[in-house]
């Protein structure tokens, strides 16, 4: 094997001033300011965001950076220091299905917050986009994007929105405009995340509370892998899912999984006629009730105090995804099952599913030789070498310079 890099946190103020000067040296004057957002792994709580359910995510050290100005026009210009595509039209013009790629997401949230603009939205700006989130890793760089634009555009017109609001306006973007059908876990985790904390999300209200997650201080690591897998056929499962939880939910007669009583679990089970919907809501339920374990496990003690039973949960969470929901791939099965093999408390997937990344919950000094075994039985398999990052827990989106 090649052996494993572990990359380090980018530096966040450095990278911030790179926006800036990339910025000037795209449109030739120096911005008004800077504002990024960060990526997000979530620990606990998958596939459960759109059945009003409970998560735990937590940004990742990863952001994207937005340096923008306004401009005594009415054109809209976005570009971005690492790809070639770029917008540039009239801010009126703004419309569904008028954006393609990358710059929907950043227009698409202009768009969602016309409702805060006096007016019609005729302001124009210029936006650099610089992201370090990687890209279909299953870290959420597009959540990252918006939420950083959000910030900027926030600034710029002086909207007055809470950073609730700054979420509703990334999800709408998403949903509406670029035509994704998420359920809210990225943007809330991009957004309100704090430094050194996980967030816990209730999906039903988007209420929130700060979680204390300090894994360094008690010589524990979260150990990211990105399996590399081609995220192929993602969109189309993943709706396929959500429409399979939304039956489930019909034939409980409740609104939402949220409002099943996980006390009841077997004899809601045997009332769901089809064997597919019975696994999916297995899944959405139990994986309720594990965020709820999670949390009460965390406001008992440290991590370390409870890190068996920590890890034991995050593997239940893996092993619900894998058989009951069928979203993992087998370079997800394998990071997973090479980590626990190799030393890890527990494991699991992280995000959407079919590729990306997984999560090791894993004592600090055997980080570096876990992601060792995995990138070893990742080479055995013939499979694209992973890579690996620390999950440092960081501060939401915000303004840099
Ligand atoms: C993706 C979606 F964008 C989230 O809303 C969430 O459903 C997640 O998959 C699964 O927990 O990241």
């Amino acid at each position: 094997s090649q052996g494993a890099v572990l990359s380090a946190a980018p530096e966040r103020s450095a990278a911030a001033d790179r926006a800036a000067e990339r910025f000037e040296q795209s449109f030739g004057y120096a911005p008004d300011g800077v504002w990024s957002a960060p990526g997000r792994v979530n620990i606990i709580g998958e596939h459960v965001d759109y059945q009003d359910g409970l998560c735990l995510p937590m940004a990742i050290s990863h952001r994207c950076f937005a340096a923008a100005a306004r401009t005594p026009t009415s054109r809209v210009r976005l570009r971005s220091a690492q790809d070639d595509l770029e917008l540039d039209l009239d801010a009126a013009e703004l419309e569904p299905g008028a954006v393609e790629g990358w710059p929907a997401y950043v227009a698409g949230v202009l768009w969602a917050l016309r409702p805060f603009i006096s007016g019609a939205v005729t302001q124009g700006m210029d936006i650099l986009i610089d992201g370090q989130v990687p890209l279909g890793a299953g870290l959420s760089s597009s959540a990252a994007l918006e939420c950083a634009a959000a910030e900027a555009i926030e600034a710029l017109l002086t909207l007055g929105t809470t950073p609730l609001e700054r979420v509703r306006a990334a999800i709408t973007a998403e949903t509406d405009f670029a035509g994704a059908s998420t359920g809210g876990l990225d943007q809330s985790a991009s957004v309100l995340s704090r430094e050194g904390h996980a967030l816990f999300l209730d999906c039903r209200d988007f209420s929130t509370r700060a979680v204390p997650w300090d894994l360094a201080s008690q010589g524990l690591a979260l150990l990211i892998t990105d399996t590399r897998a081609e995220h192929s056929h993602v969109d189309g499962e993943y709706t396929a899912r959500r429409a399979d939880s939304e039956r489930a939910a019909d034939s409980l007669g409740v609104p939402t999984l949220r409002d099943a009583d996980p006390a009841r679990l077997e004899e809601l089970l045997a009332s769901i006629d089809d064997e597919v919907v019975r696994r999916r809501a297995r899944h959405v339920i139990t994986e309720i009730q594990r965020v709820q374990e999670f949390d009460a496990l965390l406001a008992a003690g440290t991590v370390r105090a409870h890190v068996t039973e920590l890890g034991a949960l995050l593997n239940a969470s893996h092993d619900s995804l894998r058989e009951d929901y069928e979203v993992t791939v087998p370079q997800l099965d394998l990071a997973v099952d090479t980590a626990r093999e190799a030393g890890a408390h527990g494991a699991r997937m992280t995000g959407g599913g079919f590729g990306g990344s997984t999560i090791a919950l894993v004592e600090a000094e055997q980080a570096q030789s876990i992601a060792e075994a995995i990138a070893a039985a990742f080479e055995a398999a013939g499979f694209t070498a992973p890579e690996f990052f620390l999950a440092l827990p960081s501060e939401g989106a915000g303004q840099d310079r």
